[in-house]
């Protein structure tokens, strides 16, 4: 990508003194944050493609513009591609991102109202109209895994509906359903989300059904983690018990940034009405251009190995990190990713000091809450780790196991600089051994 010859490096050094930096800083840094991945040339290709130049609001056959042929085209290959992945019955590829393809099913199925039912709108401002209350959502804690657009009261999820939140067990650091099924009956949610960003066990889709069952209320999953996985079959998909299931395309679906929302048929059209018109305009057809072709990769039997390289990775990994004396929430992972919790083992560093010592040392993480953690969001006493974007260098157990002492000796450095350069000599060679084919 990076060469003089690019468009851009013509037209606007500047700009593309950004592009240069950014491949230089991909390909020479070991990128273990959990949701980012590396995409191939093609997705890429499709991603910066004259698709770009085209609206195309409405959907195949039905648009608001004419020359709509070649748009339709595409996006019904990655409706196609995406039913023979997920095995749904509907799914609209449109969502720009996870958080719209969470809001779509918001919009479709959900009153909103005031996030505060009727006593506690009176406790708070006696003097104030009540409002109705905005129906009821619930969902894991963002603290414990869960994600912002899962009813987080700074989010539209929470500022428009009422949310209870499920949390994991503070000894196993799992979901612990029988609390999930106490919470339901007392709460009486219209919709029960699963999924999460940073929780590393198996969902037991199968309970969360039965319990949405007994409660009457819709479930959905989001999935945007561990898409991949469940596309390939290596987690449990949970289209057949879920009224609507979300993901992202980017994470371990290893396709560009955006979203998909897919549904039972007979939420189809609301779903649809929900997408378009209801929340965005024109879709961004280079976008869905790209979906389409990361869609044709994951059906491809590759893409089963790589998910079990992620998977292998992750163990290895994680069992590694252990073995260093470094203590993971729920003891160890059964996807693509881990929570360190460092309140035992280095209790004196935060997840911001780790997240920027293993930075300087070319180790690319985030810090995370974990659950009932004391420290504040932007402290933090956790970090999350993943192994897509590795494993798409190619890297195995040898390089996982050798990554996880990088990171221990950053954490014991101190944050000493001579120490974490020492680390980035060695995270270079380990880049230069293994070399991103996507740019
Ligand atoms: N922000 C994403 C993540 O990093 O997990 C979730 O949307």
């Amino acid at each position: 990508m990076a060469n003089d010859k690019n468009p851009i490096a013509q037209q606007d050094p500047e700009l593309w003194k950004a592009f240069v930096a950014e491949q230089d800083r991909q390909q020479n840094t070991l990128e273990l944050i959990a949701s980012e991945n590396h995409v191939s040339p093609a997705v890429m290709a499709a991603a910066g493609s004259l698709f770009t130049n085209k609206y195309a609001e409405g959907y195949p056959g039905r648009r608001y513009y004419g020359g709509c042929e070649n748009m339709d085209t595409v996006e019904r290959l990655a409706i196609d591609r995406a039913k023979s992945l997920f095995n749904c019955e509907h799914v609209n590829v449109q969502p720009h991102s996870g958080s719209q393809a969470n809001q779509a099913v918001l919009l479709a199925a959900m009153n909103p109202g005031s996030q505060f039912g009727e006593a506690e709108q009176r406790e708070k401002a006696p003097d104030a109209p009540v409002r109705t209350p905005g129906d009821m959502i619930l969902s894991l804690h963002l603290d414990h895994g869960g994600h912002l657009s899962h009813g987080k009261n700074v989010n539209i999820s929470g500022k428009w509906f009422r949310v209870t939140h499920y949390r994991v067990d503070r000894e196993t650091g799992r979901i612990n359903m029988s609390e999930v099924r106490a919470l339901a009956k007392e709460c009486k949610p219209k919709l029960i989300i699963t999924g999460a960003s940073a929780y590393s066990r198996i969902w037991e889709w199968d309970k969360f059904a039965e319990i949405a069952r007994e409660v009457g209320a819709l479930l959905m999953a989001d999935i945007a983690h561990i898409a991949g996985m469940v596309a390939v079959g290596l987690h449990p998909s949970p289209v057949a018990v879920s009224d609507f299931v979300t993901t992202t395309t980017h994470k371990t679906l290893r396709g560009p940034r955006g979203g998909i929302t897919m549904c039972k048929e007979a939420w189809a059209k609301k779903i649809d009405s929900a997408v378009f018109p209801g929340l965005q305009g024109g879709p961004l057809m280079h976008s869905i251009a790209a979906k389409a072709a990361a869609f044709g990769e994951a059906l491809r039997p590759e893409f089963k190995a790589y998910q079990q390289l992620v998977l292998d990775n992750a163990k290895a990994l994680a069992e590694s990190l252990v073995a260093k004396g470094l203590h993971l929430v729920s003891g160890g992972t059964d996807n693509h990713l881990m929570l360190v919790d460092l309140r035992k083992g280095y209790p004196s560093v935060t997840g911001a000091m780790a997240e920027a010592w293993l930075g300087q040392a070319g180790i690319v993480v985030n810090k995370n809450m974990i659950p009932y953690d004391e420290r504040k969001p932007m402290e933090t006493s956790g970090l999350r780790i993943g192994t897509p974007a590795l494993s798409t260098r190619g890297m195995g157990g040898d390089e996982m196991r050798k990554v996880a002492g990088l990171i221990d000796r950053a954490l014991a450095s101190a944050g000493d600089a001579n120490a974490l350069g020492k680390i980035r000599g060695e995270v270079l060679d380990l880049c230069k051994q293994f070399p991103l084919h996507t740019h």
